[in-house]
């Protein structure tokens, strides 16, 4: 038995909570080792990667790794919210009976990670200071060294974190044990994996995959699942997968905050590190607060106030190159400790690359190996035209390394909310933007959020579904519940959030060719979003929203085919009204959905059928 006391004490870990819960996993998994690690450790444990073939130099300063070939991505099936009460399962949080799932885990983790060190990474979901620091807390224990890398990239790592905590037993237990990745039957019947969150216990188990969305349990489970049902329980607060940016327009001075969820890949790390169109560069800057989760809540002012709990960046690596994303670049360029993992490697000039990286794949394939690691020379016939890079392909990095990080984006406050938006991959009936001014059609329609599921989701690519609030894959308690509670938060608020709807995946229904330009063109229909809030334009009213006027639009610089133009600013009915009877349909499987959603819908529905 590993002596877990002298470890904690060797690794400085003083809160006296911390042993029993180490010594009990320890037990279970079996480890050889037990070690704390913090920020601290970085290069020493980047050094150690490298040695034991864990990571590849990427040029100065990067890393390359590469995952387990049918591990690359979250697994939906495999992930269960368990807690102790029936009254918690929703549509589509899986849940199970916590004394179901506890001892299948348990089972499981025994002796799983015999040989290996257990890591013992104390972590803060937070700036420190923040009004919600205390849900922001956790231990996550792995036997994986590069997630141990990616969670000092991706949270506040540190004993401090824990031995400094007001209440010193309220952080999250998270156990995270790899397993052994070829034997899991991953995809089968027969598949071996469980991410389970213990929400009502705070504890999270996760066994079978090293992929960043199932492993680094800072993130996701706690920074997500965890902290939902945590906000939702105590009452005080959302957490939501949101990015979270600041518009300044330079000649007013007037400074905006706009959150907002579209599902996984669909955008929300793009607009964060949103650079202005050229035309708009001189007026306007966009500042980063975050990419992928935000907490919001009730300040003493009244207004809502939002924060991003991550201390780094998961990105999607496809299509990402200079003209869609200059900033992303920025923040993985040599020196910046960046690690890419299932992208294309170089093995003889430790070049990296990527679908859409370059308009076509490097011509000299010597020394390049795909995501599997095999030799592009030495593909076969039926992988000869399959991508070099795994679609879910990612970069990790730390917020200080993208260039336009806001200066204050570790100032505990938080910064306050004038805009909600919801989007995703809808290739036709959402228009570029329509906004909503009343707050339970604002909450409808996060719940109506229907959209393209993508490659960041085992076997999920191209379904159309519904994902309410982008939440589907995160959602920790029943939906009803969910709308109620963010009624009940966004009720309190003395300045309501515009909320809008925004589509940048639009498609040609000839040619299939995005109508939208996207990317850094995404800030002028946001900037008309402001602009409606303060009155300075007017829209027209449809039966879901309002849409922009073209002359309200700033097109400055813009090269968009008019026809595009048009169909992007118009709303088809006839797909709408057909819409609105599925939407009936998803929410009645929510139980106990609030009558106010209800009565939001109706009057939407009835708007389209006088329309
Ligand atoms: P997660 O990290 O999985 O939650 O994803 P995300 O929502 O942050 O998505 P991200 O910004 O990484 O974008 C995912 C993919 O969509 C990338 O391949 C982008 O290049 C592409 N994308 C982002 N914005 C746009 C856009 O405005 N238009 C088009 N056509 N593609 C976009
Ligand atoms: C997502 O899938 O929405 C992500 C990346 O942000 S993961 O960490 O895999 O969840
Ligand atoms: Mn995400």
């Amino acid at each position: 038995m590993v002596d877990v006391a002298a470890a904690l004490e060797a690794g400085g870990l003083t809160n006296p909570n911390v042993r029993e819960y180490v010594e009990y996993w320890a037990g279970i998994t079996g480890a050889s080792r037990v070690e704390v690690v913090g920020a601290a450790d970085d290069a020493r444990l980047i050094a150690e990667a490298l040695e034991a073939g864990e990571l590849d130099p990427a040029g100065e300063g990067l890393y390359y790794s590469r995952s387990y070939s049918k591990d690359t991505a979250r697994s939906e099936e495999r992930t269960i919210v368990a807690t102790n009460r029936e009254s918690d399962k929703g549509v589509y949080n899986n849940w199970r009976p916590a004394a179901e799932m506890k001892p299948l885990l348990v089972e499981r983790m025994t002796g799983a990670s015999e040989g290996k060190t257990m890591y013992v990474v104390p972590y803060l979901m937070s700036p420190l200071g923040a009004p919600l620091e205390k849900y922001a807390a956790g231990i996550e224990l792995t036997d994986s060294r590069t997630v141990v890398l990616h969670m000092i990239r991706m949270a506040r790592v540190g004993a401090k974190f824990i031995n400094e905590l007001a209440e010193p037993d309220h952080f999250v237990r998270a156990v995270h044990v790899t397993g052994d990745l070829e034997n899991l039957g991953q995809g089968t019947d027969d598949d071996q994996r469980y991410f389970v969150t213990v929400a009502d216990e705070r504890t999270i188990l996760h066994f079978g995959s090293s992929y960043g969305g199932n492993a680094l349990l800072g993130k996701i489970a706690h920074g997500l699942r965890q902290s939902a049902y945590d906000g939702w329980a105590s009452g005080e607060f959302l957490s939501e997968q949101f990015m979270l940016i600041g518009i300044t327009d330079k000649q007013t001075g007037k400074r905006y905050h706009i959150c907002g969820g579209f599902p996984s890949a669909s955008g929300k790390t793009n607009l964060a590190m949103m650079l202005p169109p050229d035309a708009l560069c001189e007026r306007y800057q966009v500042d980063f607060y975050g990419d992928d989760i935000a907490w919001l809540w009730v300040g003493d002012d009244g207004k809502l106030y939002g924060m991003n709990p991550e201390f780094g960046v998961f990105g999607v690596a496809k299509d990402t190159n200079e003209v869609t994303n200059p900033t992303a670049l920025a923040s993985v360029a040599p020196g910046t400790g960046s690690i890419f993992t299932n992208i294309a490697y170089n093995t003889d000039t430790h070049e990296v690359w990527w679908e859409g990286r370059t308009p076509a794949p490097p011509a000299d394939v010597t020394g390049w190996v795909d995501w599997k690691g095999t030799p592009i020379a030495e593909r076969d016939e039926a992988e000869k035209d399959a991508p070099w890079a795994h679609p879910n392909s990612r970069f990790t990095t730390t917020l200080a390394n993208v260039p336009n990080v806001a200066e204050d984006f570790e100032d505990p406050k938080g910064v306050p909310i004038d805009g909600i938006i919801f989007g995703g991959r809808t290739r036709d009936r959402e228009p570029l933007i329509r906004a909503i001014n009343d707050l339970a059609e604002g909450v409808y329609d996060g719940l109506t959020l229907g959209a393209e599921a993508t490659a960041a989701a085992d076997g999920k690519e191209g379904v159309l579904r519904y994902d309410p609030m982008s939440m589907r894959p995160f959602m920790s308690y029943g939906e009803g519940d969910y709308a109620a509670h963010w009624l009940k938060i966004l009720g309190q608020v003395k300045d309501q959030p515009i909320f809008a709807h925004v589509n940048w995946f639009q498609r040609s229904q000839e040619d299939g060719h995005f109508l939208w330009p996207g990317y850094r063109e995404n800030l002028r229909p946001l900037l008309w979003l402001m602009a409606l809030k303060n009155g300075e334009v007017e829209g027209v009213q449809t039966p879901s929203g309002i849409i922009p006027k073209e002359s309200e639009l700033n097109l400055d610089g813009l090269e968009i085919p008019q026809a595009d133009l048009d169909k992007v600013l118009s709303i088809d009915l006839p797909r709408w009204r057909e819409e609105m009877g599925h939407r009936e349909k998803h929410l009645k499987g929510f139980e106990g959905l609030p009558e106010e959603i209800w009565e939001a819908h109706k009057r939407v529905a009835k708007a389209f059928d006088e329309s």
